[in-house]
């Protein structure tokens, strides 16, 4: 049997094409935290690191993005390090993804842009830092991230750090349960914060072990329930950043942000940009310790999930 679909636009490498057609277990990656999450170097050294980790992990990573109009799975070296430094790579969400194509433009997948592609592909698992959410003052701008609708519709697990404390946590959790999207936390049962492991919110569901994610998916899956599913990973604890200093680090961003005018698909980038220089940089090491971990989970989650097909 054909796994990796043949689907217009979309182009695999022959790691990942290999990969899907013998059954091996892969884990896709998106190309947003590379050229709009993070500075470079660190974002293309990251964005290696994390695909060795995977592979060491016994999975195959599947780093995902548009190049002139075509829908990749899996990247050359080359083609990470142009996503890394090239300003013609624009930030592209679900809306955005028709007219990329037509145009032959290059796009950064978000994760709402990622699940997609990773779906189309046949790919399950997806590892993220964070996801997008509903923004503070959210009821009232409407800025609520096409990841939760994404999230409700396609069926590929997100393994992420939780969401961060520039979102409204409380808002984001209601949301996805409004969409029914299971929320699991790994390990813990706080919902964690990205920089932090504590959130104050209580996780709508716990799971301990890759294993125990896997069966709930697989029973979601044969249930017929379409949709994703969020994997909220804490920080590990020696990088994390307490809520208590991230707080009013990320209380000045958002001020500054609302002075300078900056909204839509802009503030996530502009936020996490001025969250790392506000930190002398401890956020971005932070972010990238919480990337790696996620890495490590999803391949193990990939792992199960193929021993029981
Ligand atoms: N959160 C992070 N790092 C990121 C993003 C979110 O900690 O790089 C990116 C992801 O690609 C996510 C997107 O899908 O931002 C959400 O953007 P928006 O809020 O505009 O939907
Ligand atoms: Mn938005």
């Amino acid at each position: 049997m054909t796994r990796a679909p043949v689907v217009p636009y979309l182009e695999y490498t022959e790691e990942v094409h290999d990969a899907l057609e013998r059954g091996a277990p892969v884990v896709a990656l998106e190309s947003t935290i590379i050229s709009h999450g993070m500075p470079y170097p660190q974002n293309v050294t990251t964005a290696r690191e994390v695909e060795s980790l995977i592979r060491e992990a016994g999975a195959v990573p599947a780093t995902i993005a548009v190049l002139h109009g075509m829908l990749k799975v899996g990247l050359t070296t080359d083609e990470l390090e142009l996503l890394g430094t090239s300003s013609e790579v624009n930030k592209i969400s679900i809306r955005d993804l028709p007219v990329t194509v037509a145009m032959k433009r290059h796009g950064a997948t978000t994760v709402a842009t990622t699940m997609r592609i990773a779906s189309l592909a046949g790919i399950r698992v997806f590892a993220t830092g964070g996801t997008g959410g509903v923004h503070r003052g959210g009821a009232e701008s409407f800025d609520i991230s096409a990841d939760l609708t994404e999230l409700a519709h396609t069926s590929v697990a997100v393994v992420s750090a939780g969401v961060k404390s520039i979102l409204d946590i409380g808002l984001t959790l209601e949301k996805l349960e409004t969409l029914g999207v299971p929320v699991i936390a790994f390990g813990t049962s706080e919902f964690p914060a990205f920089f932090s492991r504590n959130s104050g919110f209580q996780a709508p569901l716990r799971a301990d072990s890759a294993g125990d994610v896997a069966r709930i998916l697989r029973a979601k899956w044969d249930l017929g329930l379409q949709g994703g599913a969020l994997i909220a990973n804490p920080i590990p604890a020696e990088s994390e950043i307490p809520a208590s200093e991230i707080d009013p680090i990320i209380r000045e961003a958002l001020s500054e942000m609302s002075t300078r005018g900056i909204s839509g698909k802009d503030a996530t980038p502009f936020l996490l940009g001025r969250i790392v220089e506000l930190t002398g940089g401890r956020s971005l090491r932070a972010n990238i310790a919480l990337v790696k971990n996620n890495a490590r989970v999803a391949s193990a989650i990939a792992r199960r999930l193929e021993a029981l097909d």
